[in-house]
């Protein structure tokens, strides 16, 4: 046993080096894949998919957030009949062939859906995260972390900027969460100070975005199994003490300010155009990811902002995505 570990060992060590080896070589101006455990090929089924709220989501692993008790209508694309069962609580009742309605439960936590396909090759794993109501809050604290206030009045009459109706709770069981093949629950964690539990605000529409992304990246051969979140949910508190805008989308949990890299945690974007240099080019190549990823859905939410940001002495390049409802640029 401990012979196989030290051959292993010394197949990385090899493999390390001559990656190191041929790295020096490669000409400039070309994109340079990168190794890495990479975009995980089961992330999407190929014929099963769950429909909810319009949204079509093919993954394997996905996480909806609820209110208590809410009452969740869903379908199942693909082959024919499905196995379904709810693990922990709560219920599902079967519509018709391929329609479900899934009752919540009303006590917040993550509960496990599982669903498979007929014939059992294919299968999603869904958990169902039941939010706290914002009815919550009290004087801008949530269970002792502090909250903030939303603004009284939504931006242009905007009904994405009506305060969150809940708030799910992050704990340290929770925060490996997988809401999706290459997302967890903790990467979206805001950043103030303060001991666990904490909450935070997702939508289910920028995971989706924040996939679709990583897997165009992937397909383009820069490997790698997640994008760096440097900020994703930010308590109105947070925002307004690092002097953000009011109405900042981080707020509503479906913004994300993201770069790629690929030696995590290292830090800090990759050189994505391989030009020797890590700069607002490297940024520019996300940018126009995204750009064509909007320019291609017919899908109204998925109209929103995107910000490009240089790089400063102390973090790289990076860009801004939300889904606010209108566009946005900058
Ligand atoms: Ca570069």
């Amino acid at each position: 046993m401990i012979q196989k570990i030290a051959f292993a060992f010394l197949l990385a060590a090899f493999a390390f080096s001559s990656a190191k080896a041929t790295g020096t070589n490669i000409p400039e101006n070309t994109v340079i894949p990168i190794a890495g455990s990479g975009y995980t090929e089961n992330a999407k089924n190929k014929s099963m998919q769950l429909v909810y709220k319009g949204k079509r989501i093919p993954y394997s692993t996905f996480a909806l957030f609820a209110m208590p008790g809410e009452s969740m209508k869903f379908s199942v694309n693909g082959t024919g009949l499905h196995h379904i069962k709810m693990h922990d609580g709560g219920e599902i009742l079967q519509i018709n062939s391929n329609t479900y309605i899934m009752n919540a439960p009303e006590e917040h936590g993550v509960y496990r859906v599982q669903i498979n396909s007929n014939d059992y090759t294919e299968s999603i794993d869904l958990n169902v995260v039941v939010m706290i109501p914002k009815t919550e809050v009290k004087n801008g604290w949530l269970n002792g972390y502090r909250i903030g206030s939303y603004p009284g009045t939504p931006l242009n009459n905007n009904p994405a900027y009506l305060p969150p109706e809940g708030f799910i709770e992050l704990t340290p069981e929770n925060f490996n969460l997988r809401v999706s093949p290459h997302f967890t629950l903790g990467q979206f964690m805001c950043k103030q100070e303060g001991d666990f539990p904490k909450y935070i605000v997702l939508q289910e529409r920028l995971i989706i975005e924040l996939e679709e992304i990583l897997e165009t990246l992937n397909n383009r051969g820069y490997r790698a199994n997640t994008l760096t979140i440097m900020s994703g949910y930010r308590t109105p508190y947070y925002n307004a003490r690092i002097g953000n805008c009011r109405y900042s989308r981080h707020q509503w949990g479906d913004a994300a300010d993201i770069f790629l890299d690929t030696r995590s945690p290292h830090g800090w974007m990759d050189d994505l155009n391989g030009d020797g240099v890590v700069d607002v080019k490297d940024a520019m190549i996300l940018k126009e990811i995204v750009e064509k990823l909007r320019g291609s859905t017919t899908d109204r939410p998925r109209v929103g902002g995107i910000g490009l940001y240089d790089a400063r002495p102390w973090r790289g390049p990076f860009i801004h995505v939300d889904l606010r409802g209108n566009r946005a640029r900058w």
